[in-house]
């Protein structure tokens, strides 16, 4: 159909036209790029062979999946550079010189080393919003990131530590996904990023919770780390933190202060695969609470209602106790009138 539509348009239309820039160039599919290219956009450089560059799109560049060991050249006008899926191992202090337009920069996927990023490699990216660094080999933060950046994610990587120098002035930065590196300190690393809404750090090595977190979370993940106790007043820090999940640590009821998760706000609470032998006290407005595969040995109703009546229940939709030492026979009947909402105990 797409076909028949070009043939006909080409026919109609006068030749001069085919020496403006291509007004057809979205009618093409990827298998037409070579033909596109010849009305390329060329300013701040020519597309590299390796990749492509749609007329359509002219500020993209996609050079991902392609076997790359190295950097392309990169045309300054480009604004959104993928290269992900390949073997780059290195990215010299002179890779992005010329790259100073760079909103989106894809590297997922590559085996960049830290001794392989020059140390001003990024530094020049004056605009860059989202930086791409997972699945790499990355030992330690790049230097001199741009403080520009809204979304890093540089998970999957086998960062050991995270300097306060590596985040500093990243006044904009909204989500840093940091899970699966062997971190297991971060010192107060977090504290600047005042903008940051979603902080995922599952899967390192850390003891304890990062200190001095940004008080603006949305999303708080530290699952699969070595936490055993939790800093008195945690929750009261955060002013609109809605998830939480601190599943597959090493939580006992000891290191968790009284009241910790009595706090409003909280949609999601997962606590499971730890080490609680009782139910900690949530608030009524809390929603999701998952406490499966702890040793928890007695259902204890008044962590969910201290009061129950017309206006006092709790909000719990979900609430998962199974892999636990409670079985169905010791959940009082009563618990119907705290727990309305909640469709089914799982035990
Ligand atoms: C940067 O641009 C200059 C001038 O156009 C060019 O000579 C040089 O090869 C470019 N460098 C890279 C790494 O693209
Ligand atoms: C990156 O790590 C993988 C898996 O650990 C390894 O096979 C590969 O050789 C490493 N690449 C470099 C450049 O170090
Ligand atoms: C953060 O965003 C604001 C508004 O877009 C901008 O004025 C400011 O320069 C940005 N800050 C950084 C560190 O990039
Ligand atoms: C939670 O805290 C409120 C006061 O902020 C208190 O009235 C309530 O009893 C507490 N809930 C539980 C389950 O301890
Ligand atoms: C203990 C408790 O939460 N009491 C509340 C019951 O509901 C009334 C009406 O909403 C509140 O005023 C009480 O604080």
């Amino acid at each position: 159909m797409c076909v028949v539509v070009v043939f006909l348009l080409s026919a109609l239309l006068p030749l001069s036209c085919s020496h403006e820039r291509d007004p057809f160039a979205w009618l093409y599919g990827p298998h037409s790029l070579r033909f596109g290219s010849l009305q390329a956009d060329t300013t701040g450089g020519e597309c590299p062979d390796e990749c492509d560059c749609p007329p359509s799109f002219p500020v993209a560049m996609y050079c991902d999946g392609r076997g790359l060991t190295a950097m392309p050249t990169i045309p300054s006008r480009m604004k959104y550079l993928y290269l992900q899926n390949n073997a780059i191992t290195a990215v010299p202090d002179s890779a992005l010189v010329n790259a100073t337009n760079l909103v989106w920069l894809m590297m997922h996927y590559n085996q960049l080393t830290s001794d392989a990023i020059g140390k001003k490699a990024f530094q020049q990216l004056n605009g860059l919003e989202r930086l791409y660094l997972q699945h790499n080999n990355l030992t330690a933060f790049p230097s001199n990131l741009p403080r520009t950046l809204q979304d890093l994610r540089i998970n999957h990587n086998k960062i050991e530590k995270v300097t306060p120098a590596d985040l500093e002035g990243m006044d904009n930065l909204t989500i840093l996904y940091l899970h699966d590196n062997a971190v297991t300190d971060m010192g107060t690393s977090l504290k600047a990023l005042k903008s940051l809404t979603l902080l995922e750090i599952s899967g390192n090595k850390l003891t304890k919770v990062p200190e001095a977190l940004p008080e603006h979370l949305h999303q708080l993940y530290l699952e699969f780390n070595s936490i055993d106790s939790l800093p008195e007043g945690f929750l009261g820090q955060f002013t609109q933190l809605q998830y939480i999940r601190i599943a597959h640590n090493q939580l006992t009821d000891k290191g968790i202060p009284a009241n910790t998760f009595n706090v409003t706000g909280l949609v999601e609470l997962d606590l499971s695969f730890n080490k609680l032998e009782r139910i900690p006290p949530v608030s009524t407005t809390l929603q999701h609470l998952y406490l499966q595969a702890n040793q928890i040995k007695e259902f204890t109703l008044g962590s969910f209602c201290s009061v129950v009546d017309v206006t006092n229940f709790s909000k719990l939709r979900t609430l998962r106790l199974d892999g636990n030492e409670i079985s169905r026979q010791d959940i009082p009947t009563e618990s119907t009138r705290c727990l309305r909402l909640t469709s089914s105990i799982e035990v």
